[in-house]
């Protein structure tokens, strides 16, 4: 039941309860060059996600060799095949990791990790392309596309993004991107799309041209998972952002072009003990709408940057201390207030985009996941943003109206039950009153497999829950229900059918009203979506 996703878990008390090797650990195992590189490369693709490039810990257990040797090699190579209930996936029982190459892990685990190579400004110029420059680019749309209600999808598996009209529900185009695309997000006026993939190449794509394609691209380091685009007022499409996991920098770059203009390193002091790390990664990233400024979530310090983007050159950032392992997170309904998840800390942290201060640090359940989370209006408490749960099968409710509301503002005013644990987003819409909470990573493959849906204006009835893969017809691979995302007008909603790459996926879209099967979007190029971004919603922060 353990899959990729299964990084996602915090504090996977990897080592917790191993046996203690003797005194005097051992000494670091001899690897060859080629077993050297092969581990590192599996370590990269499978373990840097949790535990850190430099395995500091964060998601997971720090992994330096100081814990490494004394642990010893059993306890590690156990860890690695059987995995733990708190969340380390079980590599070698799953059959994802072969018993030699559990071996070589673990052997790899014992040797001091290699550190790998910066990336500045010559390296990202190197990468940094120009296909269609902005003088030979479209005056006007050039297609006949509804573009507010087009959908950028993610596949995963296949590098790979898919854009599809919201109407027809038809592939207008495939679009190919860096290695297994995180997130799209779109420029103020709506004409451009950036995508960033785990690699850290961004594309740049103009939805204007007959069929959109990339108009320039760029690698800003060599892991990365966020990028996004300059909103406010008169600096609508001017610069772009994207967030790098390594090397632990931001890069601001021209909208248009993604020239690169600027690169700002996260390595400091962590908020709490305030001690110098370094591979702070920068986690989520969001555009202020109240001022010039990106709002960049630094994981591993717990650091929320306010970058302002109005004089780069003489670059003004506010650092807040916020919590350690920021992650994901989004506005409130007022888009005046960002909530970001400190999800190892089980914390939702809260920050006013326009005084530019912390005004909350909310109490939640087991390791929040709220994606950007949503906003509704609960009939007792008022605007609510919702998140979440990855460690629990709870979703928690915070009160975000300082004004009407003061007394729940910035507290955990209800909390929800959900069909089990292993949420990874929900969703409803200003117009609809369904709350669908998804349970991706629930190690039963039926909750895996459904979606649980609220009614907000009736919260003490128990969510239904709807049986999405069942209704896509999947019944090959171990398909995982994920990312509700609703159309332009909120009368429906898509959810992905996410299966192993060699297996058959969808996307099923619902009728928002009647909660019934709309359409299932099946195509063999659909290979393995996850991530759905709407056009106007993304652009306008409407979840
Ligand atoms: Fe995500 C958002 C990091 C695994 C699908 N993911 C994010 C964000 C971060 C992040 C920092 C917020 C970006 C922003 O808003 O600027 N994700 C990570 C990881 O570090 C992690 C845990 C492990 C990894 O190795 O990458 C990880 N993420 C996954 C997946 O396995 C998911 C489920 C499938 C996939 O496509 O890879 C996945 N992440 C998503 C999606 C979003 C996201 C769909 C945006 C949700 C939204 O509605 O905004």
């Amino acid at each position: 039941a353990h899959g990729a996703g299964q990084q996602y878990e915090t504090s996977g008390d990897v080592l917790k309860g191993a046996p203690m090797q003797q005194p005097g650990a051992l000494p670091a195992p001899v690897l060859t060059a080629a077993q050297f590189d092969k581990a590192k490369q599996i370590y990269f693709e499978r373990c840097a996600g949790c535990h850190g490039v430099l395995r500091k810990g964060a998601t997971g257990k720090p992994l330096t060799t100081d814990i490494t040797r004394e642990r010893g090699f059993d306890a590690l190579k156990a860890f690695i095949t059987y995995g733990s209930a708190a969340g380390m996936p079980n590599w070698g029982t799953s059959g994802q990791l072969s018993e030699a190459e559990v071996d070589l892990m673990a052997n790899y685990l014992l040797n001091d990790p290699p550190q790998p190579p910066e990336f500045g400004m010559e390296q990202i110029q190197s990468t940094w392309k120009v296909i269609i420059p902005e003088d030979r680019r479209p005056k006007k749309q050039m297609n006949n596309l509804a573009l507010e209600n087009l959908f950028s999808v993610t596949l995963r598996d296949s590098g790979e993004i898919a854009l599809i009209d919201g109407a027809s529900k038809e592939i207008v185009t495939i679009i190919k991107t860096g290695y297994a695309v995180h997130i799209s997000r779109i420029s103020a006026s709506g004409r451009y799309l950036y995508v960033i993939g785990r690699d850290a190449k961004i594309n740049l794509i103009d939805l204007w041209m007959e069929k959109p394609d990339t108009v320039a691209e760029i690698k800003i380091g060599m892991e990365a998972r966020s990028v996004e685009t300059s909103k406010f007022k008169g600096f609508e499409d001017k610069f772009a952002i994207a967030g790098a996991y390594w090397p632990p920098q931001y890069v601001i770059m021209d909208g248009n072009t993604l020239e690169p203009k600027k690169i700002v390193s996260t390595r400091g002091m962590t908020t709490d003990k305030q001690e110098y790390h370094p591979e702070p990664r920068v986690a989520s990233i969001v555009a202020s709408h109240f001022k010039p400024e990106f709002v960049v979530n630094v994981k591993e310090t717990g650091h929320i940057l306010l970058v302002d983007y109005s004089d780069i050159k003489n670059l003004r950032v506010t650092t807040i201390e916020a919590e350690r392992f920021l992650h994901d997170g989004g506005f409130d309904a007022s888009k005046r207030y960002f909530l970001v998840a400190a999800n190892a800390r089980n914390k939702i942290a809260v920050v006013d985009t326009k005084d530019d201060k912390l005004v909350g640090m909310v109490e939640v359940g087991a390791t929040p996941h709220p994606g950007r989370g949503t906003n509704f209006v609960h009939p007792k408490f008022g605007p609510v943003w919702a998140t979440g749960h990855l460690g629990d099968e709870t979703v928690a409710l915070i009160g975000t109206d300082p004004k009407g509301h003061p007394k729940q503002a910035w507290t955990k005013v209800a909390s929800l039950t959900g069909q089990g644990g292993g949420s990874l987003f929900l969703k409803t819409h200003p117009k609809s009153a369904n709350l669908w909470v998804d349970t991706p990573l629930n190690p039963d493959p039926e909750m895996a497999a459904s979606i649980a849906v609220f009614d907000t204006r009736n919260l003490d009835k128990p969510a239904e829950i709807l049986p999405i893969a069942k209704w896509a017809g999947i019944k090959d691979g171990a398909p995982r229900v994920v990312q509700p995302e609703y159309n332009k007008a909120g009368d429906e909603v898509w959810i992905s059918v996410w299966n192993a790459k060699d297996k058959v996926s969808a996307i099923v879209v619902v009728d928002d009203k009647t909660r019934k099967l709309k359409s299932v979007i099946k195509d063999p190029r659909l290979i393995t979506p996850t991530g759905k971004f709407n056009v106007y919603n993304t652009l306008h922060d409407i979840y």
